[in-house]
């Protein structure tokens, strides 16, 4: 199939599924356009059968508003011309997916051009945050009632969607993945020693995120300040974003500041991931957590909201905990349980990377859009 896949390329768990997406469709022979941009920050290394195709939205002094929706309708046109594109893939409903429909409109006026198939996958912010504003939502809901095909990345997600929006439409499920042959665990003890040294720490905690709002750092801290009372333990902050300067300053202020270190954007994560000991997710909402997912393939037990679909996720009692999001001391508690029972955290270690292996790997999951895109493809 020739396949356009349209994502944000910042920081965010949708450009990074939308990515790896692209990846492994290239891998499987199909012909694969990602339309971002700028490059996915995950894009790595050229694969054959994967072209990566930049949106440019031109500025003009009559403009104080970038055309955004504008040029990526018109990019997707472009490229449905030059390359028969059967599919259209838009990762975030807003406005990729009303910008789909706009180019499947375009296209179906001109003559002799193949129209594909618009699949919209929803993330969750855009739904859960911004979909049901006011502000968005009549757009939000036609560009979603009027795709060819619609998919959620959990069964929380596509609840929450028919909850907020006056869809009729068919949602199919399909989970966020990974490439379970790269995210996996490894053996790094120089790393290991130079983050978390052993005559100052006993245990390393972790938490990875873009640092909005939504991912409530200032929890995370104030969960590690617990589980500090009682383990020796560091806790690593990794990613960036608006909230990231208010979480140091609450860590200095609680004079933890020594046992904090923030390593801003990174981007490889495994090493990172696979020397610590637990990931702390503690958001207020998460359509799926894909950041606990990473660390779970990576055998990292996570402790995180009871919230969205992150119980799909993280097998509660099994590879991780969930309580309450304003739970913090019951979050605490967990982790000091994890973190002080080595038997128990090797169960939970082995059980998270089984269960990402079992569910949530890309040879698993990207079989089941093709299987959409087939189905979809197939309906008169
Ligand atoms: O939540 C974010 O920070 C960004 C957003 C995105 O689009 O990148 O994340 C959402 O999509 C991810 C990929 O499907 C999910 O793993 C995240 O749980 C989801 N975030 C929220 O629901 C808050």
């Amino acid at each position: 199939m020739n396949i356009g896949v349209v994502c944000y390329a910042s920081v965010g768990g949708s450009g990074i599924v939308a990515t790896e997406l692209a990846k492994s469709l290239a891998r499987r022979n199909h012909q694969v356009h990602l339309i971002s941009t700028e490059p996915p920050f995950r894009l790595g290394d050229y694969e054959a059968g994967l072209a990566f195709h930049r949106v440019h939205t031109p500025t003009y002094p009559l403009f104080r508003e970038p055309q955004y929706m504008l040029s990526l309708a018109n990019k997707i046109v472009q490229l449905s011309r030059e390359f028969s594109l059967d599919i259209v893939h838009a990762h975030y409903a807003i406005p990729h997916a009303t910008a789909a429909y706009l180019a499947k409109q375009i296209l179906s006026e001109a003559p002799d051009v193949k129209v594909p198939k618009i699949i919209t996958t929803l993330h969750g912010t855009d739904i859960t945050l911004l979909g049901g504003d006011p502000s968005y939502s009549e757009a939000v809901a036609f560009s979603i009632e009027h795709s060819d095909g619609v998919t959620a990345v959990s069964e929380s997600l596509k609840a929450e969607t028919y909850a907020s929006l006056p869809l009729r439409r068919d949602i199919r499920v399909i989970p966020n993945f990974l490439d379970c042959g790269v995210y996996k665990r490894r053996e790094i003890p120089d790393l290991r020693a130079r983050l978390c040294p052993p005559e100052k720490y006993d245990r390393l905690i972790i938490h990875l995120s873009n640092f909005r709002p939504v991912k409530r750092v200032e929890a995370a801290i104030d969960i590690f300040r617990r589980i500090r009372q009682k383990v020796r333990a560091k806790f690593l902050l990794v990613g960036e974003g608006p909230e990231l300067s208010r979480a140091m300053r609450i860590a200095h202020e609680l004079n933890l500041g020594c046992d904090v270190e923030a390593l801003g954007e990174q981007e490889h994560v495994i090493p990172l991931l696979s020397v610590s000991d637990l990931f702390l997710l503690p958001s207020a909402t998460e359509s799926f957590g894909l950041a606990g997912l990473e660390a779970m393939a990576c055998g990292v037990p996570v402790v995180a909201s009871r919230a969205g679909g992150l119980p799909e996720v993280i097998d509660e009692g099994v590879t991780g905990f969930l309580h309450p999001p304003d739970d913090l001391q019951g979050m605490a508690d967990s982790g000091i349980t994890l973190l002080t029972d080595p038997a128990l955290h090797a169960r939970f270690s082995k059980a998270s990377r089984d269960r990402a292996e079992e569910l949530f790997c890309a040879a698993r999951v990207v079989p089941q859009y093709e299987g959409y895109y087939r189905e979809v493809i197939g309906r008169e």
